[in-house]
């Protein structure tokens, strides 16, 4: 017997205990070592019953996804024959569910006729945030057990559900009353099975899982929702999958689902999309840094500014159940502030995500002050006031001064030099940046900038905390608008310089929201705030001395008070949340580019997307080059989490990759010699990407 499984028989019961560590991924050897011992138990007369568990308390988060994509992923024995296979045992099977059972793992445990879970349990199939759908049963059998719809609707989402929930869908059959009682649970309700003579698999719960549904059920299902899917592939899928459920057998029906299934694998989409997975665990390992470097405890966190920055980031902490300390200059600011915290969080129990319980709880941990003295015992403290070098330097004196040794000062700056404000305290070792992106309550990715000073168990203890509040950090250097706001301002600005040659922002947006960018550009800026974009390109005057031609539609936009969507104006007009076009900014555009000598002309969506697009590209590998960012995947995941770019691309660097580098240099070296002197200015090839094409390389990483 493998080492993979445990197998004891037990009076009549063969426990079969899954030991993978660390998540009884169900790789090749994995299911051969199940399929193995279930036809030891199958065939032993002295077995009644079979009990399958996890040996350390997860039952299994699935496939294994290193094999996905790959000859080995559907390696006998397969997933999807193996629990054919345990269906045909005729015998009870029961899983006994602890921690986790997601995606295969779940399929695995729907395989077998009984299913018992510790409370504390979450399960779902989550094949959908890998651009799969679930191909070992789960589209065919969830459906028989809970209905059409809800298998649907749970699959789509790919949400993990409690063992409350799986209950009452009948997906559970009971729920242990704790951990540690569930293998000896499972153990008497096999018992109980084999006493009552129950067949090894109660009769189907839906047998017709379509039953009670409108015939169009499906039709529908698909015409409500196409448009929230944009050109993702495995949504699609899914419903077809689920069609299969409610028109054919189950025989027919598992072996449509593996055809789909089959299909989603090899696209590009779920190719992106495990790319994805895997970055956004490798953006924790930073070199240098060991796993097992001692951290500094936050017990206690400090906020200067009760804005909607700070205000969001105070919530990100108490939400984690950490003690927050909000600092602001005013009575009048400081009430304002804990008041609309409070607003957003009745928003959440209104959406019935928070009880209101959980709301007082989390305002219990929010304290206001006008005190520096209250920051004293604080173990971190971050900063968000405004974008101004000069009084974050100031706040950052005053904190030295109150603040205990081993302290975490941290800035909030989206693009200020973080050394420079390190350089305004006794103790730069202990700053850094710490970026959350607005809104900071919602928003997961958090670019962790460190400074040339800071200390290595500064920037562990920050990545750390950063997961504990459910963000995804990302490491950073210090530059210019750090990973994200460097790269946004070359694609931004061939946005705008576009619109002077003759593009309208419909169309540039147009162009990248087909891409399934979640914004374009201009509705982007018109969310965030003309007058913010404006501030932080006038701390920057120096970059564009040699050609500020494309900042001037932003800044005439501002010098009219045309803020964005604030302000009812900006790149559009807006009415409420309905935006629209607005002829006077095509004339202004116009007005421009006659002051500027821009001759204006149609423009093609290919051109629009080149652009905007390898500039992007452009600027990520130039960071990468210069060591701001560590790898390509985390710039991919700072551009899917932070900029809406869409994930089933695999970020901009995994998009550039798919597209061709030496596509993009020769689309690049193209505009450079197309748009004459401004194409000359800003259409430099970053020399990475000059050398990783002379190498014939196609994988974006340093040379
Ligand atoms: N396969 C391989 N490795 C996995 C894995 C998996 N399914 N899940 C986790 N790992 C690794 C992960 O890479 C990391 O490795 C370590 O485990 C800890 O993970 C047929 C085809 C389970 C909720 O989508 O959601 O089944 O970095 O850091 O925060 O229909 O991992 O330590 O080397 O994330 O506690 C469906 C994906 C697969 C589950 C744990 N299953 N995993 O989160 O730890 S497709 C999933 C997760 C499928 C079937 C189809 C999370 C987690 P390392 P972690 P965590």
């Amino acid at each position: 017997m493998s080492d993979l499984i445990h197998y004891r028989l037990d009076d009549g019961l063969a426990l079969i205990g899954l030991d993978r560590a660390p998540v009884n991924a169900l790789d090749q050897s994995m299911r051969a070592a199940i399929s193995e011992a279930c036809e030891r138990a199958a065939a032993d007369s002295r077995v009644q019953a079979i009990i399958l568990y996890g040996v350390h308390g997860l039952f299994s988060a699935g496939a294994d996804i290193t094999e996905l994509g790959t000859d080995i992923s559907l390696a006998e024995p397969d997933l999807p024959s193996t629990l054919v296979r345990l269906t045909e045992i005729h015998k009870p099977l029961v899983a006994a569910i602890g921690q986790l059972a997601l995606g295969g793992g779940l399929e695995l445990a729907l395989a077998c006729g009984y299913r018992i879970a510790e409370p504390g349990t979450r399960i779902g199939l989550s094949e959908i945030h890998l651009g799969l759908l679930p191909g070992a049963g789960g589209t065919q059998r969830l459906p028989r057990l809970i209905g059409a719809e809800s298998a649907l609707n749970l699959i789509l989402s790919g949400e993990q559900i409690g063992a409350e929930r799986a209950r009452i869908l009948g997906i559970l059959d009971r729920i242990a009353s704790g951990a540690d009682q569930l293998l000896d649970e499972a153990r008497a309700y096999a018992y109980e099975l084999i006493s009552c003579s129950a067949p090894a698999r109660p009769a189907e719960v839906w047998p017709e899982p379509a039953e009670g549904l409108p015939d169009d059920f499906i039709t529908r299902y698909r015409a409500e929702h196409e448009s929230r899917w944009k050109s993702r592939l495995a949504p699609r899928l899914v419903v077809s999958a689920l069609e299969s459920a409610c028109l054919l057998p189950l025989e027919e029906g598992l072996a449509r689902e593996l055809a789909l299934f089959k299909q989603a694998e090899a696209s590009r989409q779920s190719k992106a999309l495990r790319h994805v997975f895997f970055a956004e665990r490798e953006a924790a390992c930073i070199p240098g840094i060991e796993s097992d470097l001692p951290l500094r405890k936050i017990e206690k966190v400090a906020v200067i500014g009760a804005g909607t920055m700070g205000g969001g980031i105070a919530m990100s902490f108490a939400s984690a159940g950490i003690p927050v300390v909000l600092l602001e200059l005013s009575g009048a600011a400081l009430d304002h502030g804990l008041m609309q915290i409070r607003k957003n969080y009745e928003a959440s129990v209104k959406r019935r995500t928070l009880t209101a319980q959980q709301l007082e709880q989390r305002m219990e941990l929010l304290f206001g002050t006008l005190d520096y003295g209250d920051l004293s015992d604080a173990d971190l403290v971050i900063e968000a006031v405004v974008e101004k070098m000069e009084i974050k330097q100031q706040v950052f004196r005053s904190l030295d001064e109150v603040c205990k040794p081993g302290v975490i000062l941290a800035t909030n700056t989206s693009s200020l030099d973080v050394d420079a404000i390190a350089a305004a305290v006794s103790r730069p070792q202990d700053v850094i940046g710490l970026h959350f992106f607005s809104p900071a309550n919602v928003m997961r990715l958090l670019e962790v900038v460190r400074g040339c000073a800071t200390a290595p168990e500064v920037v562990a203890t920050t990545m750390k905390i950063a997961k504990r509040i459910g963000k995804l950090p990302v490491l950073s250097g210090v530059c210019f608008g750090f990973i994200g706001n460097r790269m946004l301002e070359p694609y931004a600005r061939e946005a705008h310089r576009l619109v002077l040659e003759g593009a309208t922002p419909t169309q540039v947006d147009g162009v990248l929201t087909g891409l399934d960018l979640n914004m374009g550009v201009f509705s982007m800026l018109d969310l965030a705030g003309i007058d913010v974009s404006f501030l932080i390109r006038d701390s920057n005057r120096t970059a564009t001395a040699h050609d500020d031609s494309y900042c001037r539609l932003g800044d005439e936009l501002y010098a009219m008070g045309r803020y964005g969507q604030k302000s009812g104006r900006g790149f559009y007009l807006y009415e409420g949340r309905n935006r629209q076009e607005d002829g006077e900014v095509v004339a202004l555009s116009e007005r421009l580019a006659a002051d500027l000598n821009v001759s204006r002309r149609s423009i093609s969506d290919q051109e629009i997307h080149d652009r905007c697009l390898f500039m992007l590209i452009n600027e990520g590998i130039q960071l990468l080059d210069e060591g701001i960012a560590l790898r390509a995947s985390d710039i991919d995941l700072v551009w899917i989490n932070g900029y809406g770019f869409p994930a089933h691309l695999g970020g901009p660097m995994h998009y550039a990759e798919h597209l061709g580098l030496d596509k993009i240099l020769s689309g690049i070296q193209h505009h450079r010699r197309a748009l004459g002197e401004y194409g000359e200015i800003w259409f430099r090839p970053a020399s990475l990407l000059e050398r990783l094409v002379a190498a014939g390389r196609n994988r974006i990483e340093r040379l």
